[in-house]
């Protein structure tokens, strides 16, 4: 086992007013899957194709977060957190994607939001973490259509009509790459669907509802932060020679240009527009300019490095190298060349790490579960930050995936990501070694 640094040490790198906290997506951990006028998502449909998830699991109860919540509040604020970051289930809130508002649904967020504050925990909300109203996908064509750009709009509106003058940061969306291209180009995710015209435009749309979504909430005058999170994990070819070079040249335009490029320049890629040809989105007069509507802050989501070649042009790991139960690479050195990268090449405003964190194969023994490995890597990470911090990037806080295990999408419960553990036959919750770590971090003289 590598030695652990000083928790004082290493909390002293950080400016005073850095944010620390935890995440959670609300599919992944609330259930009460259809309780109190609950609309399904997409995500709830995509559970029940047979095969689509690992484990058969569903998101009905998850970790019955919705059902739990006080004693939850309790469990974050014992680990001594500054923020919680969270996200809104749309139907929850519209059950159908548009129309009435479901009062149980947006009273619960409203707890949620007055429990954190009472606690001292400042709330970091995020509008859309992939659980779209199914009805706007069995109906209406999901984020393929137009329509639902502006249907999210709305959304956000009654969103921030209720919570706006309580939120202290407010995200539009949680990696919309993911929600694309998973859902709509690799159909591993909600909706399912396989087809590389339909990804683009979806993605289009949902840089698209970024921006009407922005334009309507600065018209509120709310005093949050407004801002969108994007995954990243950055690209390098796998050998030196010109035909991986360029292979990872398109890959990092998918996954890191099409989004920071459209939202931080105006306008995406042309390298991209061009490979994609027939498939490139429709774009209207217009859309550009809401799309790059200034933000507050932008979230940066980090967990792995990926390895480009012509036989694998999106590889999670170079080969030998040290992975998390996902495959996925450990490599802290990557997020702070990322870090750098996103200051030479664009003008962004202040980051948050609003994940970070690894999915390892835990043993619950006799109360306690020692994941040295997890608190090796969220520790190995922090320091890569604290360096780009140093080196002049404008990094004002990091949260922890996760807050708790949970449903790991298409892996289903296999795959734990939290700092506390879950017992899935009985709820559970222990604190694992990483969240005791992460709490004396944070309780920390400096
Ligand atoms: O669990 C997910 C989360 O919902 C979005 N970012 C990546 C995490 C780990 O896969």
């Amino acid at each position: 086992m590598t030695q652990q640094l000083p928790v004082a040490e290493l909390r002293r790198r950080f400016p005073s007013k850095f944010i620390w906290g935890v995440a959670t997506s609300a599919f992944q951990i609330e259930g009460a899957a259809s309780a109190d006028g609950k609309g399904a998502s997409i995500w709830d449909d995509f559970c029940r194709v047979p095969g689509a998830i690992a484990d058969g699991g569903t998101g009905d109860v998850a970790c019955d977060h919705y059902h739990r919540l006080e004693s939850d509040l309790d469990l974050i604020a014992d680990l001594g957190v500054s923020a919680y970051r969270f996200s809104i289930c749309w139907p929850r809130v519209q059950p159908t994607g548009t129309g009435p508002v479901n009062e149980p649904g947006l009273a619960f967020y409203e707890r949620l939001v007055d429990g954190l504050l009472k606690r001292n925990i400042q709330p970091y909300a995020t509008l859309y973490h992939w659980d779209l109203p199914a009805e706007l996908q069995r109906n209406h064509g999901g984020w393929l259509a137009r329509d639902t750009a502006y249907r999210f709009a709305e959304y956000a509106e009654v969103v921030a009509r209720r919570l706006g003058d309580r939120l202290v940061s407010l995200a539009t969306h949680n990696e919309p790459w993911v929600s694309a291209v998973l859902g709509y180009e690799r159909g591993v995710f909600a909706p399912g669907i396989k087809d590389r015209r339909i990804a683009y435009q979806a993605s289009h749309h949902l840089l698209l509802s970024h921006g009407l979504a922005m334009e309507v909430l600065r018209g509120m005058g709310l005093k949050c932060d407004l801002g969108i999170v994007l995954n990243m994990s950055p690209v390098s070819p796998a050998t030196d020679s010109e035909i991986d070079a360029h292979h990872a040249r398109l890959e990092d335009g998918r996954l890191i240009r099409w989004y920071t490029d459209a939202l931080f320049k105006g306008a995406y890629p042309q390298d991209i527009v061009e490979y994609l040809g027939a498939d490139a989105p429709r774009i209207e007069a217009g859309d550009a300019e809401l799309i790059a509507k200034p933000c507050d802050f932008v979230g940066i989501n980090y967990y792995h490095p990926t390895v480009s070649s012509s036989s694998n042009p999106a590889s999670p790991a170079t080969s030998g190298a040290a992975v998390t139960d996902m495959g996925w690479e450990v490599a802290p050195r990557s997020l702070s060349d990322l870090l750098l990268r996103l200051k030479r090449d664009y003008r962004l405003p202040p980051i948050y790490i609003t994940e970070n964190g690894a999915a390892y194969r835990d043993q619950y023994v006799n109360g306690r579960v020692d994941d040295e490995q997890r608190q090796q890597y969220i520790e190995s990470h922090l320091v890569a930050v604290a360096e780009a911090i140093e080196r002049g990037v404008d990094v004002r806080g990091y949260f922890v995936w996760s807050l708790m295990d949970n449903f790991e999408w298409a892996e289903g419960y296999r795959k734990r990501f939290g700092i506390v553990h879950v017992d899935y036959s009985t709820l559970r919750r222990t604190v694992k070694h990483s969240g005791l770590w992460y709490r004396s971090l944070l309780r920390a003289a400096i």
